[in-house]
This record gives structure tokens, sequence and C-alpha cells, in this order.
């Protein structure tokens, strides 16, 4: 009935009159008001006007549930949603939600986090103003094909982020999203598996939106970006989340229907360390060399120095850009 009662507001846009809601809904105009008081509590500003009724004046830039699924036209991914003004890490949450066998598709997105997780131990900082969601999947695919869905997601985040807010932004593998040179977006796959079957996948996605760089740490500001930043100016939040959702899902159903060939040459399109040389730091080595692209599996291909063709699984980029550039 709540959200039955803000379509009302939100379609009406003049003020609407209590008793026409409570004929309406059939209850008491107490019972209206409580929805209305738990409404404002949410965040909507809607103004109590004595005698008249309701009107509904602002649209919280909060990435509620309710909002996230108006008019999403996906067919699983985000019907279900865990909102979090805080939690430490979405992805552990999501974590926890799959290993109590909740369903694929189940989304987990938090206003704000406190012990936000990069790869291999790092931190991910996440105050107000980003995404930070995670999504459940249940791919029945092999363990080993799993690196893919990073490769898939940093598209999906690539393309809403073009379609939704027009700035060019490029992919350095395995996991960056960047405008210009600077990371305005990380991905953290993890998995649950066995030897030859994956119990569940879970993407954690971290978009910087609407914040300005002074709320990053210093040595962040050099290598790190927001949409903001990059524009100018807010965007609203919502939209953005619900084309990366519609967009995850299109390219899912590739994935799972057998046709990564088809996103990974999508995929190559963005990539801006192609061609260039660079050193990959994995974690027993240091490799330098030529980026050849990214292969069917999603693994990097280095073209040495003596000329010899290396593929690499998992590890982070430098490119030799010149000195003093900033470098994520
Ligand atoms: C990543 O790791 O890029 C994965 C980030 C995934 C974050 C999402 S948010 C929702 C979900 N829940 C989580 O807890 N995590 C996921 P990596 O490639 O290891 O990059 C980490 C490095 O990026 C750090 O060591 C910093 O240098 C830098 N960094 C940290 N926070 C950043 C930010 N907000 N924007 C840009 N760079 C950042």
């Amino acid at each position: 009935m709540r959200d039955k009662i803000l379509r009302i507001l939100k379609e009406e846009k003049g003020v609407v009159s209590g008793r026409a809601l409570s004929s309406m809904f059939r209850c008491s105009r107490t019972s209206i008001w409580k929805h209305i008081k738990a409404l404002k509590e949410e965040g909507y500003g809607i103004s109590s006007i004595p005698r008249f009724g309701y009107r509904l004046y602002n649209i919280p830039d909060l990435l509620l549930p309710r909002e996230i699924k108006e008019e999403l036209s996906t067919k699983f991914i985000g019907h279900k949603i865990y909102y979090f003004k805080e939690t430490g890490s979405t992805n552990d949450v999501a974590r926890d939600l799959a290993l109590a066998s909740e369903e694929e598709g189940t989304l987990v997105i938090a206003e704000r986090q406190t012990k936000g997780k990069g790869r291999i131990g790092r931190r991910w900082v996440s105050p107000f103003g980003g995404i930070w969601m995670s999504l459940i999947l249940r791919p029945r695919v092999s363990p080993a094909d799993a690196s893919r869905l990073t490769l898939l997601s940093s598209l999906a985040v690539c393309k809403s982020i073009k379609k939704v807010v027009g700035l060019p932004v490029f992919l350095k593998w395995p996991n960056d999203v960047l405008i210009g040179k600077k990371k305005v977006c990380g991905i953290l796959t993890e998995m649950d598996s066995e030897l030859d079957l994956i119990n569940f996948v879970i993407v954690g996605i971290g978009i910087n939106v609407n914040m300005d760089m002074n709320v990053f740490p210093e040595g962040l500001q050099k290598t790190a970006t927001s949409i903001k930043e990059e524009l100018g100016k807010d965007i609203k939040r919502i939209d953005l989340l619900k084309s990366l959702l519609e967009e995850l899902e299109r390219l899912y159903l590739l994935f799972t229907e057998g046709k990564f060939s088809w996103i990974l040459k999508e995929w190559k399109g963005y990539d801006c360390i192609f061609g260039h040389d660079v050193e990959v730091a994995t974690l027993g080595e240091i490799i330098k060399g030529r980026a050849m692209g990214v292969d069917e599996d999603g693994a990097l291909i280095i073209k040495g120095l003596n000329g010899a063709t290396k593929r690499i699984l998992s590890g982070d980029v430098r490119l030799w850009w010149r000195q003093g550039d900033s470098n994520p």
C-alpha cells in the first residue's frame, strides 16, 4: 500500500487529498498518515497541508529498492534487493545470503561501506555518493570460466556509463573502468565452487558517482576519479544503476548461452592497454612487455621483450606512461 500511495503522489504532482487516499484504500486517514510518515523517514520530501492533503516535492538521491525496481526491465536481476544505509562490505553480505541459498539475481546495495574490499585484501574506499553493489549469480559453467564474469561486468559498467552519462570510458584488464587515466570503477568477483561446479559467484561492483575528490585519501586523489568530477555535476545514481542492471543481465544471458566471444569482441573495443608497453605485477613476478589483448578465457596476452608471448590470468597492470603521470 505504501508503494501505491507513493506512486499516486508521483503521478499526481500536485496535492492529493488524505480523504481521497483513505477512500481509495478503504482505510482510515490515520493509517494513510502513518504511511506518509514512514515515507518521509525514508527520505521522501512530502509536505502535509492541513485539510488539503499531501504533496510530494522531492525524491531522495538514495538507491532505494522501490525506486530501483520501478520500470526495471530485467527478467531476474535486481528483483530481490537487500538495501543498507551502511554496511561492512556488500560482497560479504551477499556471500552470507548465497550460502543461505538466496536466489540468483539478488542484489545487495549500500549507500556506504565501512569495510569495502578490493582484490587480494586491498581496501576499497566507499563513501556516500557511490554505487556499491554485489550480485549473486549461479552460472552453470566451469569454475575456470568465472573470470569471464569480471570482464562481462566491466563491459556492462562501461556501456551504462557511456549510455547514461555520455562520458568516454575505457577498460583496463582485468577489472578497472577508467575515465581518462583514472579509475572510476573496480570489480571484485568472488566464487564459491567445487572442483568442477560453481556454487555461486558474487560480482561486487564499486562506482564513484556523485562524490567530490576531497572525500578520498590524498594518495587516491591522483589515481581515482568520479563521474561528478568528470562531468562537473551530480547525476541521478538510480538511472545509472538501472541501466547497469539491464546491461549486466543482457550480457550475462549471452554468457550463459555460450556467446562469450560476442562479449569479448565488444570488450576489446574499450581496451586501453592494447598495443601498449606495460608491466604486470602477478603474485610471483613482474612481467614486462607489450599488451596483445585478452584471449577467450579472459587471460591477458603479453608479448615479452624476447618476442615470446605469455598468458596472465590475474595481476595488476601498470602502463609505462610518461614519468609523473598518474597510474591507477
Ligand atoms: C578493485 O580492487 O578494484 C575491486 C573493487 C570492488 C569494490 C566493490 S564495492 C561493492 C563490493 N563490495 C566490496 O567490498 N567490494 C566490492 P583492486 O583492483 O584490488 O583495487 C583496489 C585499489 O584501488 C586500492 O588499493 C586503491 O589503490 C584503489 N581504490 C580504493 N578505493 C577506490 C575508489 N573508491 N576508487 C578508485 N580507486 C580506489
